[in-house]
C-alpha cells in the first residue's frame, strides 16, 4: 500500500498544527498527560481537532492508561508530557506498554533546539533513555518534518505493535512550515512463505494429538474465528497463553484454559500429550510455560510450529519444527485452506480425544471447587484465627458475580496472579494484565485507559494492597474526569507475593512486607469516589453489581476486600534459592 495523501499539495500551517493534523488523521480522540508548557501550543487546538485531553494524576498514570485504551480498542493510545520529569515519569509505563506489545505514541517534548546541552531547566537527553523500550524513535530534527516524523511514529507503532516516541525541541512546535498530512500506512504481514505453510499443514495433518496454543497474536489480528475453526477442523484442545486467557473464548467445549502461573491444570495435562504444539501468535515467552503445579507439561519430544509477526520471536525460546513469520489470522486461514478436506491423523481418535479434554476440564473444575483455601503450613497458621474471607473463595466469587462482557485488568502479586485460574472470557480484547515487565501499579490506571476507549464494557482491576499504593492517585483522574471503574483491592495487610518467598526461603525474616492499610474505603470516599469495604462472601456479589451500576453513571468504586494473609504458590520458584553464608556474623541468616 502506498501512502495516500490527505491534503495533497503541500499547505502552510504551523508545526503544531501538522502535529494535531497528524493525530486526527490517525483517528486519535483521547490524549493522556499533565500540562505543560512545552507543548501548549499544539495542546490549545486539540478541541478544534476533536481530541479529548485527559489529565492525569501522574505521567505514569498517562502512560498507562493510553496502554489501556490501545489495548481496548486496537487503536493508538496517545500521550504527552512535559520535557524531563514529565517524561522520565513516562519510563516504566513505556516499558510495560512494549510487552503488552500496546500502540502506544507517547509524544516527548524536549528542551529547546538552542539550549540543548547546556545544562538549563527540565533537561536530559530523551532517546537514549527509551531506546530499550521502544519499537521506533522519531526525532522531530527540524520542525518542517513534524507531520513526517509523527506519522512514522503512528505507522510504526501498529506495523510492530509497540511503543513509538515523538520527540519534539520545545521550539519547534512554533513557526509556519509546508506540509503534507500523510493517510495512515498500515501494512498487513500476510500468512508467511508458502513453503513454511505447507511444512506446517502436512506437520499438523499427520498430528495424533494436535494442541494449539492461542497467543496475544490471535487477539491483535483479530484471529478468533480463525482459531476456533482451526480447533474444530482438528479436534484439538486450545490454550491460552500465559496471561491471555481472552485470546479464545472460555465456554468454547476446546478451550481448556491458560497455562503458566496459576493457569489451568487441564491445558497443562493435555498439552503435555501433544505430539504437534500450533503456536498461534505467541512469542512462548519464557515465563508463560513454567512448570505449574508440580507439572512439568512442555511437551519437549512434540513438533513446535510457531507463528509469529516478528521473526526474531521464532524459535528464540523454544525449539521450533517450523517457524511462519506472518499474522496470526492470515496463517490460521492459509492453514485451514490447505487442511480441509485432507485426511487428518487427529480425526481417527477425536472422539476419544473430545472425552479426555472434557474429563481433564471436568477434573480442574471440580479441583478448583474443592481448593477453598491454600493448603501450605503457614497460610493454614494465618487463615486460623482470620475472620476475612479466604482468597480463592473470593477470586471464585468475583468470577460468578463478573458481569457478561467485563473487561479485566491485573497487577502483579500474589492474589492477582491466583486468579488467572478464575478469569474467564469470551471476547478478545476483555483481560489486560501486566505482562513480562511485571510492574505492580499497573492495572488500574489500564483499566482507566480501557474504559475510555470502550465506555460501555463493564471494567475492573484487581489490585493487591501493596500495588495500590502505588497506583490509587488516578482516583483524582477518575473522580475528576468521571470516569467509572471498579477496582478490587486486595487486603491482605501484606507484599504478599514478597512475602512468600521470605516464608518459603529466608525462614520468615520479614523485613518491608507487612503494610498497615489506611481504610481504601474511606479514602476512596475522600478522593470524590465510591468506597465500599467488603468482608464477607455473600456480600461480594451484591457488592460488585452496585458497583458496576455506579459505572454507568461515571462513578468509580473501590471494593476493599478482606482477605487472610494466606499465600498461594510463588511466581519464581526457579529465581531463587536457599541462602548460603559464609561469614561469622551472617551465619545465622540460613
Ligand atoms: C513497581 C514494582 N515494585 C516492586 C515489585 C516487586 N513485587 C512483585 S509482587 C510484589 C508484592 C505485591 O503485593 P500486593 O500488591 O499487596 O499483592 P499481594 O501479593 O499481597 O496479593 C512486589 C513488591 C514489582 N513487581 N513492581
Ligand atoms: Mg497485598
Amino acid at each position: 500500500m502506498g501512502v495516500e495523501i490527505v491534503n495533497q499539495s503541500p499547505q502552510k500551517m504551523g508545526p503544531s498544527e501538522a502535529l494535531v493534523e497528524t493525530l486526527a488523521v490517525n483517528g486519535v480522540t483521547h490524549v493522556f498527560g499533565i500540562v505543560g508548557s512545552a507543548f501548549m501550543d499544539a495542546l490549545d487546538i486539540f478541541p478544534a481537532a476533536g481530541i479529548t485531553f485527559v489529565p492525569v494524576a501522574h505521567e505514569q498514570g498517562a502512560i498507562h492508561m493510553a496502554d489501556g485504551y490501545a489495548r481496548a480498542s486496537g487503536r493508538h493510545g496517545v500521550c504527552i508530557a512535559q520535557n524531563g520529569p514529565g517524561v522520565t515519569n513516562f519510563v516504566t509505563g513505556v516499558a510495560a506498554a512494549y510487552w503488552a506489545h500496546s500502540p502506544v505514541v507517547f509524544i516527548t517534548p524536549e528542551t529547546g533546539s538552542m539550549s540543548i546541552g547546556l545544562g538549563g531547566f527540565q533537561e536530559t537527553e530523551q532517546l537514549p533513555i527509551f531506546s530499550k523500550i521502544t519499537k521506533y524513535q522519531g526525532h522531530v530534527n527540524n520542525p518542517k518534518r513534524m507531520a513526517e516524523i509523527a506519522a512514522r511514529c503512528f505507522d510504526r507503532a501498529m506495523l510492530e505493535m509497540g511503543p513509538t516516541q515523538l520527540n519534539i525541541p520545545r521550539d519547534f512546535f512554533y513557526g509556519e512550515i509546508e506540509a503534507t498530512i500523510a493517510k495512515p500506512m498500515r501494512i498487513s504481514h500476510g500468512p508467511g512463505a508458502t513453503e513454511a505453510l505447507d511444512a506446517a499443514a502436512a506437520t499438523i495433518a499427520a498430528a495424533r494429538f494436535p494442541v494449539i496454543l492461542a497467543g496475544g497474536g490471535v487477539i491483535l489480528s483479530g484471529a478468533t474465528a480463525e482459531a476456533i475453526a482451526l480447533a474444530e477442523l482438528l479436534g484439538a484442545p486450545v490454550c491460552n497463553s500465559y496471561l491471555h486467557n481472552d485470546s479464545f473464548p472460555a465456554s468454547h467445549p476446546l478451550s481448556v484454559g491458560p497455562l503458566g502461573y496459576q493457569g489451568s491444570k487441564a491445558a497443562m495435562k493435555l498439552i503435555a500429550q501433544a505430539d504437534v504444539v500450533l503456536a498461534l501468535g505467541t512469542r512462548l515467552g519464557p515465563f508463560g510455560t513454567l512448570p505449574q503445579h508440580g507439572l512439568d507439561y512442555w511437551p519437549k519430544q512434540a513438533k513446535i510450529i510457531q507463528i509469529d509477526t516478528d521473526p526474531r520471536m521464532l524459535g528464540l525460546v523454544k525449539p521450533i519444527s517450523v517457524g511462519i513469520h506472518g499474522d496470526a489470522r492470515a496463517a490460521a486461514t492459509a492453514l485451514i485452506e490447505r487442511l480441509q478436506g485432507r485426511t487428518l491423523a487427529a480425526a481417527a481418535n477425536r472422539a476419544e480425544r473430545g472425552a479426555q479434554i472434557a474429563a481433564e476440564k471436568q477434573a480442574w473444575e471440580t479441583e478448583l471447587n474443592a481448593w477453598t483455601h491454600e493448603r501450605d503450613p503457614y497460610s493454614i497458621e494465618v487463615a486460623r484465627d482470620s475472620k476475612y474471607m479466604h482468597p480463592r473463595q473470593l477470586l471464585r466469587e468475583l468470577e460468578k458475580a463478573m458481569p457478561a462482557n467485563a473487561m479485566v485488568s491485573t497487577d502483579i502479586g500474589n492474589i492477582c496472579s491466583v486468579a488467572n485460574s478464575y478469569l474467564r472470557f469470551e471476547a478478545p480484547r476483555s483481560m489486560f494484565a501486566a505482562m513480562s515487565f511485571g510492574n505492580c501499579g499497573y492495572a488500574f490506571p489500564v483499566i482507566c485507559g480501557a474504559k475510555i476507549a470502550v465506555p460501555k464494557r463493564p471494567a475492573f482491576a484487581y489490585v493487591g494492597d501493596g500495588a495500590w499504593g502505588i497506583s490509587f492517585n488516578e482516583l483524582l483522574t477518575c473522580a475528576r474526569e468521571k470516569i467509572g471503574v471498579t477496582v478490587i483491592v486486595f487486603n491482605n495487610g501484606q507484599w504478599g507475593a514478597e512475602k512468600k518467598n521470605h516464608v518459603d526461603f529466608y525462614s520468615r525474616r520479614y523485613q518491608g512486607v507487612n503494610l498497615e492499610n489506611p481504610s481504601w474505603a474511606g479514602i476512596a470516599r475522600a478522593f470524590g469516589c465510591e468506597g465500599v469495604t467488603v468482608d464477607r462472601l455473600a456480600d461480594v456479589a451484591p457488592a460488585l453489581k452496585a458497583a458496576a451500576h455506579a459505572q454507568s453513571e461515571g462513578r468509580t468504586t473501590v471494593l476493599e476486600v478482606m482477605v487472610t494473609q494466606e499465600l498461594g504458590d510463588p511466581f519464581r520458584r526457579d529465581a531463587l534459592s536457599k541462602p548460603v553464608r559464609s561469614l561469622e556474623k551472617y551465619k545465622a541468616y540460613v
